[in-house]
Protein backbone atom coordinates (compact mmCIF):
# COMPACT_ATOMS: atom_id res chain seq x y z
CA UNK A 1 0.00 0.00 0.00
CA UNK A 2 0.69 3.88 -0.62
CA UNK A 3 1.18 5.56 2.28
CA UNK A 4 1.87 9.06 3.69
CA UNK A 5 0.76 11.53 6.88
CA UNK A 6 -0.87 14.59 6.32
CA UNK A 7 -2.58 17.68 7.99
CA UNK A 8 -6.48 17.85 6.50
CA UNK A 9 -8.22 20.86 6.35
CA UNK A 10 -11.01 22.78 8.31
CA UNK A 11 -13.93 23.84 5.52
CA UNK A 12 -12.41 27.31 5.73
CA UNK A 13 -9.43 26.16 4.82
CA UNK A 14 -10.55 24.08 2.15
CA UNK A 15 -12.74 26.79 0.84
CA UNK A 16 -10.45 29.04 0.59
CA UNK A 17 -8.08 26.59 -1.63
CA UNK A 18 -11.06 25.77 -3.81
CA UNK A 19 -11.69 29.31 -4.66
CA UNK A 20 -7.80 29.40 -5.41
CA UNK A 21 -8.02 26.13 -7.61
CA UNK A 22 -10.82 27.98 -9.44
CA UNK A 23 -9.22 31.05 -10.34
CA UNK A 24 -5.92 29.14 -11.31
CA UNK A 25 -8.62 26.62 -13.47
CA UNK A 26 -9.99 29.77 -15.30
CA UNK A 27 -6.32 31.03 -16.41
CA UNK A 28 -4.81 27.62 -17.30
CA UNK A 29 -5.84 25.47 -21.09
CA UNK A 30 -5.82 22.27 -18.93
CA UNK A 31 -4.59 20.34 -15.83
CA UNK A 32 -5.15 17.77 -12.88
CA UNK A 33 -7.41 20.01 -10.38
CA UNK A 34 -6.94 18.53 -6.78
CA UNK A 35 -10.29 16.84 -5.72
CA UNK A 36 -11.92 19.04 -2.97
CA UNK A 37 -11.66 15.56 -0.67
CA UNK A 38 -8.17 15.30 -1.15
CA UNK A 39 -6.34 18.35 -0.25
CA UNK A 40 -4.14 18.13 2.20
CA UNK A 41 -0.56 19.49 3.11
CA UNK A 42 1.80 15.78 3.40
CA UNK A 43 4.21 15.89 6.25
CA UNK A 44 5.93 12.69 5.44
CA UNK A 45 5.87 10.82 2.62
CA UNK A 46 6.05 6.94 2.75
CA UNK A 47 5.26 5.26 -0.42
CA UNK A 48 4.80 1.30 -0.84
CA UNK A 49 4.96 -0.59 1.68
CA UNK A 50 3.51 -3.20 4.10
CA UNK A 51 4.47 -1.88 7.03
CA UNK A 52 1.02 0.01 8.23
CA UNK A 53 1.51 -1.12 12.26
CA UNK A 54 5.33 0.26 12.43
CA UNK A 55 3.84 3.88 10.86
CA UNK A 56 1.19 3.68 13.44
CA UNK A 57 3.53 3.06 16.18
CA UNK A 58 5.76 6.21 14.90
CA UNK A 59 2.43 7.70 15.31
CA UNK A 60 1.47 7.14 18.53
CA UNK A 61 5.11 7.67 19.79
CA UNK A 62 5.17 11.66 18.97
CA UNK A 63 3.67 14.22 21.26
CA UNK A 64 2.51 17.30 20.13
CA UNK A 65 0.09 20.13 21.34
CA UNK A 66 -2.89 21.54 19.28
CA UNK A 67 -1.16 24.54 16.85
CA UNK A 68 -2.53 27.13 14.05
CA UNK A 69 -1.78 27.09 10.35
CA UNK A 70 -2.24 29.50 7.93
CA UNK A 71 -2.92 29.84 4.17
CA UNK A 72 -0.06 32.27 2.89
CA UNK A 73 0.78 32.46 -0.85
CA UNK A 74 1.23 30.63 -3.61
CA UNK A 75 3.90 28.96 -6.06
CA UNK A 76 4.82 26.11 -8.49
CA UNK A 77 7.10 23.53 -8.91
CA UNK A 78 7.27 23.28 -12.41
CA UNK A 79 3.91 22.29 -13.92
CA UNK A 80 2.49 21.62 -9.94
CA UNK A 81 0.86 24.89 -8.52
CA UNK A 82 0.64 24.93 -4.81
CA UNK A 83 -0.52 27.25 -2.17
CA UNK A 84 2.01 27.71 0.84
CA UNK A 85 1.42 27.57 4.72
CA UNK A 86 2.94 30.64 6.89
CA UNK A 87 6.01 29.52 8.79
CA UNK A 88 5.48 27.49 11.93
CA UNK A 89 8.14 26.65 14.30
CA UNK A 90 5.34 23.78 15.85
CA UNK A 91 4.92 22.98 12.48
CA UNK A 92 8.57 22.32 11.42
CA UNK A 93 8.84 20.60 14.83
CA UNK A 94 6.00 17.80 14.34
CA UNK A 95 7.86 17.06 10.34
CA UNK A 96 11.27 16.31 12.21
CA UNK A 97 9.66 14.60 15.17
CA UNK A 98 7.88 12.16 12.98
CA UNK A 99 10.74 11.62 10.69
CA UNK A 100 12.32 10.74 13.92
CA UNK A 101 9.70 8.30 15.02
CA UNK A 102 9.14 6.45 11.67
CA UNK A 103 13.32 6.32 11.51
CA UNK A 104 13.40 4.54 15.13
CA UNK A 105 10.97 2.00 13.73
CA UNK A 106 12.97 1.60 11.00
CA UNK A 107 10.05 2.44 8.27
CA UNK A 108 11.55 4.39 5.01
CA UNK A 109 10.48 7.75 3.67
CA UNK A 110 11.19 10.50 1.53
CA UNK A 111 13.92 12.23 3.15
CA UNK A 112 14.07 15.39 0.90
CA UNK A 113 14.08 18.54 2.98
CA UNK A 114 10.47 19.68 4.34
CA UNK A 115 8.79 22.42 1.78
CA UNK A 116 5.58 22.63 3.27
CA UNK A 117 3.16 22.99 0.19
CA UNK A 118 -0.43 22.19 -0.87
CA UNK A 119 -0.89 21.01 -4.10
CA UNK A 120 -3.63 22.53 -5.83
CA UNK A 121 -3.11 21.26 -9.41
CA UNK A 122 -0.57 18.92 -11.66
CA UNK A 123 0.76 18.90 -15.00
CA UNK A 124 -1.03 22.52 -15.96
CA UNK A 125 -0.78 24.31 -19.21
CA UNK A 126 -0.71 27.86 -19.09
CA UNK A 127 -0.70 30.32 -21.92
CA UNK A 128 0.76 33.13 -19.58
CA UNK A 129 2.26 33.06 -15.87
CA UNK A 130 -1.22 33.15 -14.09
CA UNK A 131 -2.01 35.46 -11.04
CA UNK A 132 -3.93 33.64 -8.32
CA UNK A 133 -4.14 33.95 -4.49
CA UNK A 134 -4.80 32.05 -1.60
CA UNK A 135 -6.98 33.83 1.19
CA UNK A 136 -4.92 33.44 4.25
CA UNK A 137 -7.25 31.78 6.64
CA UNK A 138 -5.99 29.86 9.61
CA UNK A 139 -7.20 26.78 11.45
CA UNK A 140 -5.82 24.70 14.57
CA UNK A 141 -4.14 21.52 13.68
CA UNK A 142 -5.52 19.09 16.17
CA UNK A 143 -4.89 15.67 14.63
CA UNK A 144 -2.43 14.70 11.65
CA UNK A 145 -3.52 11.35 9.85
CA UNK A 146 -2.11 8.51 8.24
CA UNK A 147 -3.81 8.54 4.42
CA UNK A 148 -3.49 5.54 2.01
CA UNK A 149 -3.21 6.41 -1.57
CA UNK A 150 -5.21 4.67 -4.25
CA UNK A 151 -6.20 4.62 -7.98
CA UNK A 152 -10.09 3.65 -8.47
CA UNK A 153 -11.27 3.15 -11.86
CA UNK A 154 -8.34 6.05 -12.63
CA UNK A 155 -9.21 8.16 -10.20
CA UNK A 156 -7.30 9.17 -7.12
CA UNK A 157 -8.55 8.67 -3.86
CA UNK A 158 -7.05 9.15 -0.52
CA UNK A 159 -8.70 6.61 2.67
CA UNK A 160 -7.75 8.05 6.18
CA UNK A 161 -6.18 4.88 7.65
CA UNK A 162 -5.14 6.43 11.43
CA UNK A 163 -5.65 9.94 13.35
CA UNK A 164 -3.05 10.68 15.78
CA UNK A 165 -4.65 13.90 17.64
CA UNK A 166 -2.75 16.34 19.44
CA UNK A 167 -2.26 16.29 23.71
CA UNK A 168 -4.94 18.28 24.77
CA UNK A 169 -4.19 20.58 28.27
CA UNK A 170 -2.37 18.77 31.12
P1 LIG B 1 3.00 16.59 -4.09
O1 LIG B 1 1.62 17.08 -3.89
O2 LIG B 1 4.04 17.64 -4.12
O3 LIG B 1 3.10 15.62 -5.26
C1 LIG B 1 0.63 12.00 -1.91
O4 LIG B 1 1.30 11.65 -3.07
C2 LIG B 1 1.28 13.17 -1.25
O5 LIG B 1 2.64 12.88 -0.90
C3 LIG B 1 1.34 14.44 -2.10
O6 LIG B 1 1.08 15.53 -1.23
C4 LIG B 1 2.75 14.47 -2.59
O7 LIG B 1 3.30 15.74 -2.79
C5 LIG B 1 3.48 13.90 -1.41
N1 LIG B 1 4.80 13.41 -1.76
C6 LIG B 1 5.96 13.76 -1.16
N2 LIG B 1 6.99 13.12 -1.67
C7 LIG B 1 6.51 12.34 -2.65
C8 LIG B 1 7.10 11.42 -3.56
N3 LIG B 1 8.42 11.19 -3.54
N4 LIG B 1 6.30 10.80 -4.45
C9 LIG B 1 4.96 11.05 -4.45
N5 LIG B 1 4.34 11.87 -3.60
C10 LIG B 1 5.10 12.52 -2.71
Amino acid sequence: MRLFIAIRFSPEVRSSLLDSIAQLKQQSISGNFTYPENLHLTLAFIGETNRLCEVQQAMESINFRPFSLTLSGTGNFGDLWWAGIRRSSELEALVRQLRDALEKQGVPFDRKPFRAHITLARRVDLPAPPAFSAKPVSMTVGSISLMQSERVSGKLIYRERFVKRAAQNP
